[in-house]
């Protein structure tokens, strides 16, 4: 009999899971490591995790203050889509989007990507210009996209409201076919098994607290732990960046911003893609469980508080029921907020740093959860090979004073 048959799961329930095995054995720092990851969300564990994986490193920790996925890995709306306007961001995200589609089997966990659709509405014939230039510009780079009009939305999405006498009328949309959703906890833990199982460690509870250098190189760090020593250390803390550039005596041009999510009670079956409006600033899935998920725009403020504010929560209820007024007397479950570093061009830094050994990962703002892999993916190749890889070579530092900047603003999808 099977070792996953009903009767060994009917035991390990009695059994209080005890019998269970551990899918990622908890690690105490060593004295040095060849790499160093500080941050557990899927970003830094997708790093260890090609790190060991695509460049052979095996000697590598993961380093995070709380548990894995805690951030903003497992607090976002799991919204996957590459449709940016640029070359630069839409090849980075498209190659994101090709692991996505083999991750599950990659890690051997199932990550329940599912490739439902992702709408974009335009309300105004601006925005159907700007919708109709993006997808002219995905195509050229070959990233599935199309332009539909609300016709085509309301037969898609029966529940939607098309009328044209709303606040703001739907004109249409852009529609990536191969976007969708996936899971996001199951993300973090995906990688964090996979990469522990190449021998990387995960550190948990184990903060951060100093950076230590000596001639401008980079060789460990102060925790909560004691000291760890690497001359190689990748950054990859999410809101939290800024506070951690300033342990080592840099600055990074990056605002940390509440961004909340919301869920309401399971409902059956009634929106089977995902719908997002930046007009109105609000956008919305159903997850597998039954639960809405609604998202807003950023808390305007700059803060590190895990929660945001209420009008934030009325005028993004109000943007929902405007799409969908068939929700409005579904009752919300919970609200929460995590923190999002925003950068001037809303793209991501992943750099070197001005510290030898020192490579930092951040500026995702409201839109790394899709990138997940593939900012993993060539942020290893940056840290083993000393250098950009050509994906993320647009992405530096330095772009802040050559002023190449990708303004990703119109596509970033959440208002900032
Ligand atoms: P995190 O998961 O935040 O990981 C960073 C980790 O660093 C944290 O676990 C933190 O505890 C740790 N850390 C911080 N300081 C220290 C320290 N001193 N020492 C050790 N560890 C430290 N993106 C999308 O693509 N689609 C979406 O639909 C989407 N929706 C979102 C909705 C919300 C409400 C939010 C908040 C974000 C959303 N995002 C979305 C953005 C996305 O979640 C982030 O860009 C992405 O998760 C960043 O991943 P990460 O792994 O870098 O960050
Ligand atoms: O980047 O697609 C996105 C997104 C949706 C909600 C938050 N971010």
């Amino acid at each position: 009999m099977s070792k996953y048959s009903a009767l060994s799961l009917i035991r390990h329930a009695f059994s209080n899971n005890k019998n269970w095995q551990l899918a990622i054995k908890d690690a105490e720092p060593k004295k040095s490591y060849d790499a160093i990851i500080v941050g557990g969300g899927g970003h830094g564990l997708a790093s260890a995790y090609y790190l060991a994986k695509n460049h052979n490193l095996k000697n590598i920790a993961v380093v995070e203050k709380g548990w894995i996925g805690g951030g903003n890995t497992a607090r976002n709306t799991t919204i996957v889509r590459s449709n940016y306007l640029w070359t630069e961001a839409s090849l980075l995200y498209e190659k994101s989007l090709k692991l996505w589609e083999g991750l599950s089997q990659d890690l051997n966990f199932n990550v329940m990507f599912s490739q439902r659709g992702v709408y974009n509405l335009g309300h105004t014939l601006q925005d159907m210009r700007d919708i109709e230039r993006r997808v002219s510009a995905n195509k050229l780079n070959g990233i599935d996209a199309e332009v539909v009009d609300a016709k085509q939305i309301k037969k898609n999405i029966p529940s939607i409201n098309t009328s044209t006498s709303a606040r703001y009328p739907i004109l249409g949309a852009s529609l990536q076919r191969r976007a969708g959703v996936a899971r996001h906890d199951a993300v973090a833990w995906g990688y964090a098994r996979a990469a522990a199982q190449l021998g990387v460690d995960i550190i948990q509870q184990c903060e951060v607290t100093g950076i230590l250098k000596s001639n401008n190189q980079v060789y460990g760090l102060e925790t909560s732990k004691g000291r760890i020593e690497s001359n190689k250390i990748g950054l990859v803390v999410a809101g939290h960046a800024s506070v951690l550039a300033e342990k080592a005596d840099f600055r990074l041009p990056l605002e940390s911003h509440p961004l909340q999510a919301y869920v309401s009670e399971p409902l059956k079956p009634v929106l089977d893609t995902v719908v997002m409006s930046n007009a109105v600033h609000g956008y919305i899935s159903q997850s597998d469980k039954g639960e809405l998920v609604i998202g807003a725009g950023i808390d305007p403020y700059i803060g590190y508080g895990q929660k945001g504010s209420f009008c934030i929560i009325e005028h993004c209820m109000q943007a929902i029921m405007e799409l969908f007024p068939c929700f409005s007397r579904v009752r919300m479950l919970r609200q929460w907020g995590g923190i999002v570093d925003v950068s001037p061009d809303a793209c991501p830094i992943i750099s070197k740093t001005p510290i030898e050994g020192l490579y930092i990962n951040c500026g995702w703002g409201t839109g790394g959860f899709k990138a997940t892999p593939g900012s993993g993916w060539v942020f290893a190749h940056t840290l083993a090979n000393d250098e950009a890889h050509h994906l993320n070579a647009p992405f530096s530092l330095d772009r802040f004073s050559s002023g190449a900047l990708i303004d990703e603003h119109g596509a970033a999808a959440v208002a900032h």
